[in-house]
């Protein structure tokens, strides 16, 4: 596993390894994360295409999907975006809480999250992840059924950013490291930017965001692999 992403503050030695790909949009959450709060932490880039880096994400993680955290200090491994946020959000607060304290906005930040990653994200996964498939193994009405769900999705973005900044209002928080990725990709496999301007806005918003715009600059090198 290599190390190509520019290490953060007291990265190398930090007890937080961060287990990724520069291309990987759920990777991509996390890092918003890291990056909101200058959180050190390794980076250690995993290439799913060699077996061996493969079989060690899959020690960790059997699904063998990233990002996975590693806590050498608490011996934790914590797989899956939004508990790594929470994680984080616990156990290595910053000056920028992406939870609030608040129970009832705790809640309407998780709704937002999970809006986003179920209601987006894994819909713009299935039309990307088609375009992966060997020849005669597409899935046209899984695609289109995605597509449509991305609809409705982008109806409900618009409505809800026509009057705030970020997906909880004035704050940025969790919802926004999900949407950030989510949006990014989506745009890419059902372009928004000339039907819902409040949508494309808010992606404009995201994409100019320090956090945001580090994670893109840093997955330049590797955007030639991206499926178009
Ligand atoms: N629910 C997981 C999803 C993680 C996920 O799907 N990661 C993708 C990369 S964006 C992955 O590892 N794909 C590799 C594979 O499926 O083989 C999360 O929120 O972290």
């Amino acid at each position: 596993m290599k190390e190509a992403i520019q290490q953060s503050p007291g990265g190398s030695g930090a007890p937080l390894k961060l287990y990724l790909h520069p291309l990987s949009s759920y990777c991509w959450k996390t890092l918003l994360a890291f990056y909101e709060n200058g959180t050190p932490f390794e980076p250690l880039i995993v290439d799913l295409g060699n077996a061996d880096e493969r079989a060690a994400l899959a020690k960790l993680w059997p699904f063998a999907k990233f990002p996975v955290l590693r806590d050498e200090a608490r011996d934790r491994t914590i797989p899956e975006s939004s508990i790594i946020i929470e994680y984080l959000a616990q156990h290595y607060p910053g000056a920028a809480p992406l939870l609030p304290a608040n129970a009832e906005q705790a809640r309407e930040t998780r709704l937002r999250d999970r809006f986003y990653d179920l209601h987006v994200h894994q819909h713009m996964q299935k039309i990307v992840g088609d375009r992966l498939r060997p020849a005669g193994q597409h899935d046209p009405l899984g695609v289109e059924q995605a597509r449509a769900q991305l609809r409705i999705a982008y109806g409900m973005i618009e409505r809800d950013m026509a009057s705030r900044s970020w997906a909880m209002g004035e704050s940025f928080s969790m919802a926004d490291c999900a949407a950030a990725p989510a949006l990014y990709y989506a745009n890419r496999a059902q372009p928004f930017g000339e039907t819902h301007p409040h949508t494309a806005a808010y992606l404009d918003r995201l994409m100019q965001r320090p956090s945001f715009a580090r994670v893109l600059r840093e997955a330049q090198p590797y955007f030639a692999m991206f499926p178009q």
